[in-house]
């Protein structure tokens, strides 16, 4: 039996807290929240209460943590059963593009960060993030065009690639980027998703604002 607890950040702008959260609630795990206010004088010492990177997100399972996004996504896979594609090729594609938001798109990170709740904004479109957003397009394609026959998502069926993608759907969401036709779909039906409108009202319903990420 798990005990799950996972540690975030605020809805609104804790993109990476937003990933393992929406991968949890489409597998149908039960967990606790514990959310930690970002950017205050104690933010630091609150999260290293439950983990030991001075970040969020933290799975806890009883005496186990289990920090950084990815690791957590990978580990409730593991205690669902499912969360990465069954076939072989589109699980070693679906694991590539995770690892590649995981470890890149940094103009995409810094020049748009997650506002969930924002709408309307516009700022100067960079080479960088031009060809962030580019990729991110090219990635949709790709993998709806190989992999999604089987329902809406990434790979047919939710998977662990969407999780790692939510956070941009709020931010071309946030800048009214402008992508391709299939990418458009995606992104579409991906907002209007339950568990991601769940998260957004949650996020709405905040009264804190964290100025470095009021962009636009
Ligand atoms: N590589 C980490 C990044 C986590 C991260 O940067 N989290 C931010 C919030 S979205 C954080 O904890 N910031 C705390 C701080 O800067 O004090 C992951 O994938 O989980």
């Amino acid at each position: 039996m798990s005990d799950l607890t996972l540690v975030i950040g605020n809805r609104n702008y804790s993109s990476w807290s937003l990933r393992p959260w929406m991968l949890m609630k489409h597998l149908g795990l039960e967990f606790r929240e514990v959310l930690i206010r970002l950017d205050t004088a104690d933010t630091k010492d609150e999260i290293e209460k439950y983990g030991p990177s001075g970040r969020v997100p933290v799975l806890l399972d009883g005496e186990l943590c289990v920090w950084d996004s990815i690791a957590i996504c990978e580990y409730v896979a593991e205690l669902a059963g499912r969360g990465w594609p069954q076939d072989r090729a589109a699980r070693a594609v679906a694991r590539s593009v995770c690892a590649e938001m995981h470890s890149g798109f940094v103009n995409l990170r810094m020049e748009w960060p997650m506002n969930a709740r924002a709408r309307n904004r516009h700022t100067v479109l960079t080479p960088g993030l031009e060809a962030d957003i580019d990729r991110v397009d090219e990635i949709w394609n790709d993998c709806r065009r190989r992999f999604g026959a089987r329902g809406p998502w990434l790979f047919g069926e939710y998977s662990i690639a969407d999780a790692m993608y939510a956070p941009t759907l709020f931010r071309l969401n946030t800048s009214g980027a402008r992508i391709s036709e299939t990418a458009r779909w995606y992104m579409a039906a991906a907002l209007e998703d339950a568990v991601l409108q769940s998260w957004l009202a949650a996020a709405k319903a905040e009264p804190w604002i964290l100025a470095g990420s009021e962009i636009g």
